[in-house]
């Protein structure tokens, strides 16, 4: 039984001067030819009239593309047609394809899969491919990229290959425990080995922490008195009105939440409800102040920097305040009002000194989020961290165990670990929810 033939938009729905629907499967090169008239040759661009099988109706003047396999994306036979983007045209095109026999559009991240299991992409290029798709600043396309291109992967499969070797002498002692005997046995062997092993995957774990946080964005939390201005600068650094802004205190209850590209790196800005200590008894919406001060303390425990704001024609900071200031910047708003403060001034009504506090969350970020080598393999989530760790642990009880069998059977599972963040081992649960990461057509 052969597979299903699958089609679909491989770029974002609306009006734009050219739209791509890619085709994959046995049945690709017949759709070429029903409705192009002919099969190109191979990965040359062709100008064709596009004519609907059905009743002859011309579709579009288009080019069209011919990857046979398994020198193709997908590893399948692919053909691509680049059609004028209106939605009439691709609704026709479209309409054509699933009247061929055997063709169905495509699932969510269908021709990643099928990429993936034709072994053209492992699990972690999948997940850049991914990444990359979703990409909003330079810094995360780069990082990405370098995913898709196989760093990290080929980082894991050498990595591999010594786990393997180290448990195939291993498993020779199981065998044969008394031929060719080194003095001080398999423990004095593996000794060395295991040890720069247990290094390099220290240097992996060590990375993981930027490169999460480079997929997800640096997080500040805006802290404060309530009235500072807290509200007013979230807008002003987003250039919208994201947050409410009003003079009565209080304001700010629930974080808000906006996503900037500062200097090329992701930032992900909370503004919060204004903290002071003691509310008052009688006041009737104090619980709701002090839940919005329960949700102010916590993203201020998680951000990576807290941006604390102070009035700077009131200007204290108190215990709590000084205590977050520490470390984290502080930031004198209202400076058309008083010229107090030592340390930034900002002005949110006319936008005074946020070029200056721009260019310091920027290198704040870049600090956190960048460096490393530029091709140096970086772990981009949790599940790789996850793989790692059971890696870390299996080699250290390795090192320990005596009986060959021991050392072994932990080797295996090193190796089984490694293999789950390439997509070899342990992984089909984890396909589904993968691709469906993926919109259609990719
Ligand atoms: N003169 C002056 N007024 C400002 C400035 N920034 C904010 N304000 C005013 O200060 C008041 C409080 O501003 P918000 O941005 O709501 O303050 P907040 O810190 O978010 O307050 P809460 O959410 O209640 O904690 C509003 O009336 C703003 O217009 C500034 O730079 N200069
Ligand atoms: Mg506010």
């Amino acid at each position: 039984m052969s597979r299903a033939t699958i089609f679909a938009p491989a770029t974002a729905a609306g009006k734009a001067g050219v739209a791509v629907v890619r085709v994959s499967g046995p049945r690709a090169g017949a759709a070429l030819k029903a409705i192009a008239g002919r099969v190109p040759p191979a990965r040359l661009a062709a100008r064709v009239r596009l004519l609907d099988p059905a009743g002859g109706e011309p579709i579009d003047d288009a080019l069209v593309l011919w990857f046979p396999g398994p020198g193709s994306f997908t590893g399948e036979d692919v053909a691509e047609f680049h059609i004028h983007g209106s939605r009439a045209t691709l609704a026709a095109l479209l309409e054509a394809l699933g009247r061929m026999p055997q063709s169905r559009l495509a699932e969510p991240g269908e021709f990643a899969r099928r990429a993936f299991e034709a072994g053209k992409l492992d699990l972690s290029q999948v997940e850049g491919l991914a990444d990359l798709i979703a990409a909003e600043t330079h810094g995360q396309a780069r990082q990405a990229l370098r995913q898709l291109g196989g760093a990290l992967g080929r980082a894991v499969e050498e990595l591999r290959a010594r786990v393997m070797r180290l448990r195939a002498l291993a498993e020779a002692e199981i065998d044969f425990p008394d031929e060719g005997d080194v003095p001080g046995g398999l423990g004095a062997q593996l000794g060395k080995p295991l040890g720069e092993l247990a290094g390099e995957i220290a240097n992996l774990l060590a990375s993981a922490a930027r490169g999460e946080r480079l997929r997800a964005g640096f997080t500040v939390a805006i802290l404060g008195a309530p009235n500072a201005g807290k509200s007013s600068l979230l807008n002003r650094l987003a250039g919208r009105e994201a947050a409410i802004v009003s003079e009565t205190a209080g304001t700010t209850r629930d974080v808000i939440e906006v996503h900037l590209d500062l200097g090329g790196w992701p930032v992900t800005l909370w503004d919060t409800a204004g903290l002071r200590e003691g509310i008052g008894d009688g006041d009737p919406h104090r619980a709701l102040e002090a839940e919005g001060m329960r949700r102010a303390r916590r993203r201020a425990a998680e951000a990576d920097l807290r941006l604390v704001v102070v009035d700077a024609s009131a200007p204290s900071i108190d215990g709590e305040l000084a205590a977050l200031a520490q470390d984290g910047i502080v930031v004198f708003n209202k400076c058309d009002l008083a010229r107090a403060g030592d340390g930034m001034r900002v002005c949110a009504l006319t936008g005074e000194g946020f070029a200056a506090l721009e260019a310091e969350l920027a290198a704040r970020a870049g600090a956190s989020l960048g460096g490393g080598a530029a091709d140096a393999p970086v772990l981009t989530r949790a599940r790789h961290r996850a793989a790692l760790e059971d890696v870390r642990g299996a080699l250290e009880r390795a090192a320990k165990a005596r009986a060959p069998e021991l050392v072994a059977e932990e080797l295996r599972t090193a190796a089984h670990a490694l293999g789950r963040i390439v997509g070899r081992t342990g992984v089909e649960d984890l396909l589904d929810v993968l691709f469906a990461e993926f919109c259609i057509g990719k």
